[in-house]
């Protein structure tokens, strides 16, 4: 039975799939778990193509126990004829000739996977067994193959079924042989399964894990296709704009599908997809996404006059700051490029894939004002942040013999080497700073003092207050470097602490010292390195002793405690500068005795803001903030 139906061409089809098992790291990459995943997608790309044809909406993917997978769908069936060229059914040759897949694919391309409808046969190749039913006018078709891809027996019609049930499912199980592991990871497929879902709207993919008690299951469905695939990404974020832009279009057959929307945070994330294939090294798609982004961002802000003539152009990474983007496209010949074959390389894409999105990306500026300010304003502000962060590199590289003099003249650094128990004091004023000096434990605590006047900031922009001597000077003592040069393990110091008089000048510096620390030094307020001293504002004495208070509920605290027989004679604390050595050092820097508020995120970012509101050119905005907060309601505007 089985020599009349396998002659020459069954004998050269196994060579075929001989050749698979001899070199199996040609078609799936590799042999190990990686390689074990690739079978897997193989027949879920089958699935795939015929849901894209239209013809199915239901994937079932399933680990069954001994580590058995079955995907099934409810498309056509594949085609249970004979076929003209091998003599043998259709289903045999797709899963025994290693070109089949390709040349029945009859009308439109198949866009899944990276091989291209020869897949079915390289799994077979690979496969202990694998077993094929396949659900087309009302009969239930079967066959199986084993130990790389051997016939059992033809295919042969198994039984009848309802004449509207159609479908295919394919059962098998990796060659342990073959394989370094065979033991599927619930993750992979999962993750792998829900991307495919998001880049193909509307097919349901179900994965069920069989193998343990009990089964596991999870359903993926996304109308919203990749606008809801940039949700999941924004999830954790701070979205900066409503809507998430969709664009979409096609162009000699080649189809171009972006999302993306804005968050507040500096990183950007931009996955982009051929044929469903993530391309992680990029390529002409995502090129010419990114070449559009810039340019209708940049025509649009001067246009709607968001960006003066005089400005320079937002740059690729200003635009891309914050940006959460999904580049899919669908090509029928793609060229796959770069170290790991992740690269598009089809040359034509990029003024295809340019000219789509800057079409549907304009008109959404367009149409939604509010939006694109923001869009360009946050590119702006990235802008702002990249030419401060230059600049203050180049200031703090180009550091002559003087400018070393000029440092350590104003820095009395600690004598400790050892980052871990040395600490700066930034301290507002000359004089506060002496009085520091002299009281210090100079061991560890080293000390910076800041001219309040050269910081008057309210007219000088970050970039300004980067060139400003002081600055420079923390910067350089930091240890850390900026912008790229940045490493937080080279901070010389576990405590950054601020020394700022609680009035208007002093929170100036705060606020100034603060946005700096978060626009350039965030790493270190993440970690908790900077404080704020926290100056008493009462004396209290009573006999000879001196206790001090921070505030007035601490004053009431501390009275209390003083027996009744004895007078306390109260002082309300001048400003820093007015402490002699041994007071500020008491009351302020004694780590035995002093209060110190550590900074977080939270109040550098707040800080931020309000900088950004005082220093801002517009002036409505800076005068309502006024206005809002009293204790600035003496700035000079
Ligand atoms: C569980 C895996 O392979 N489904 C599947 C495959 C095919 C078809 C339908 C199909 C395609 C066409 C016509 C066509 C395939 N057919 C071929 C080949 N699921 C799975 N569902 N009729 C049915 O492309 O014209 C290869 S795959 F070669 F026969 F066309």
């Amino acid at each position: 039975m089985k020599e009349n139906n396998y002659g020459d061409n069954a004998i050269q089809v196994l060579e075929g799939l001989e050749a698979v098992r001899k070199r199996p790291g040609m078609y799936i990459g590799n042999t190990n778990i990686t390689g074990l995943h690739h079978l897997v997608w193989e027949i879920v790309d089958n699935a795939v193509d015929e849901a894209l044809a239209g013809y199915c909406d239901d994937i079932e993917v399933s680990v069954l126990p001994g580590n058995v997978i079955e995907v099934k769908d409810d498309g056509r069936g594949m085609p249970t004829g004979i076929n003209a060229k091998t003599g043998l059914s259709t289903i045999e040759t797709i899963f025994t000739v290693l070109h089949a897949g390709g040349k029945f694919g009859g009308g439109g391309y198949k866009v899944s996977g990276g091989l291209h409808g020869v897949g079915a046969s390289v799994v077979n190749a690979l496969s202990d067994f694998l077993e094929v039913t396949v659900y087309r006018e009302g009969k239930v078709h079967f066959q199986r193959f084993e130990n790389g891809g051997h016939p059992v027996e033809p295919m042969k019609i198994i039984g009848d079924c309802d004449v509207n049930r159609t479908g295919t499912t394919v059962r098998f199980h990796a060659d342990p042989t073959v394989f370094e592991t065979t033991v599927y990871e619930w993750n992979t497929l999962a993750k792998r399964l829900q991307e495919m879902a998001f880049l193909n709207k509307g097919i349901r993919i179900t994965l069920s894990d069989l193998r343990e008690e009990p089964a596991q299951k999870v359903e993926y469905l996304y109308n919203g296709g990749i606008i809801e695939y940039v949700n999941m990404l924004n999830k954790n974020n701070t979205v900066i704009q409503n809507d998430v832009i969709y664009v979409e279009g096609k162009e000699d057959d080649i189809v171009i599908e972006v999302a993306c929307q804005y968050n507040n945070s500096y990183q950007s994330q931009i996955y982009s997809f051929t044929n469903n294939i993530h391309t992680t090294e990029g390529g002409t798609h995502e090129d010419g996404v990114k070449q559009a982004l810039t340019r209708i961002i940049n025509s649009y802000g001067k246009q709607a006059k968001i960006l003066k003539d005089s400005d320079d152009s937002l740059t690729g990474d200003d635009v891309r700051e914050g940006l959460t983007m999904i580049v899919s496209c669908k090509h029928p010949n793609p060229q796959f490029e770069g170290q790991t074959k992740t690269k598009l390389g089809n040359s034509e894409v990029r003024k295809i894939a340019s000219d789509i999105f800057a079409k549907g990306f304009e008109r959404f500026l367009m149409e939604n004002p509010d939006q694109a300010k923001v869009i360009v304003e946050k590119s702006i502000l990235a802008s702002n942040a990249r030419i401060a962060a230059k600049k203050a590199r180049e200031l703090t590289r180009r550091k002559t013999d003087l400018d070393v003099t000029n440092f350590y003249g104003k820095l009395s650094d600690c004598k400790s080497k050892d980052p871990k128990e040395c600490e700066i004091f930034l301290v507002e004023g000359d004089s506060a700073g002496g009085s520091a000096k002299k009281g210090r434990d100079s061991m560890t605590q080293a000390i910076l003092p800041l001219r309040g006047k050269i910081l008057n900031v309210e007219k000088a922009r970050l970039d300004k207050a980067l060139s400003n001597e002081e600055i420079r000077t923390i910067i350089t003592a930091f240890g850390t470097g900026i912008g790229d040069d940045f490493d937080l393990s080279k901070l010389r110091y576990d405590k950054i602490v601020i020394m700022t008089d609680a009035d208007v000048d002093g929170s100036h510096i705060r606020v100034l010292l603060l946005t700096l620390f978060y626009r350039f030094f965030r790493p270190i307020v993440e970690a908790g390195h900077v404080y704020a001293a926290q100056p008493p504002l009462f004396s209290i004495k009573y006999g000879k002793n001196v206790t001090y208070a921070l505030d007035e509920a601490e004053l009431k605290v501390k009275l209390a405690e003083i027996p009744g027989n004895v007078k306390p004679v109260i002082g309300r604390m001048k400003g820093l500068g007015e402490m002699d050595a041994e007071e500020l050092f008491d009351t302020t820097m004694d780590i035995n005795k002093r209060v110190l508020r550590k900074i977080t995120v939270e109040d550098a970012m707040a800080a931020d803001e309000i900088f950004t509101t005082l220093m801002g050119e517009e002036v409505e905005p800076r005068r309502k903030f006024i206005e809002e907060h009293a204790e600035y309601a003496n700035l000079d505007i």
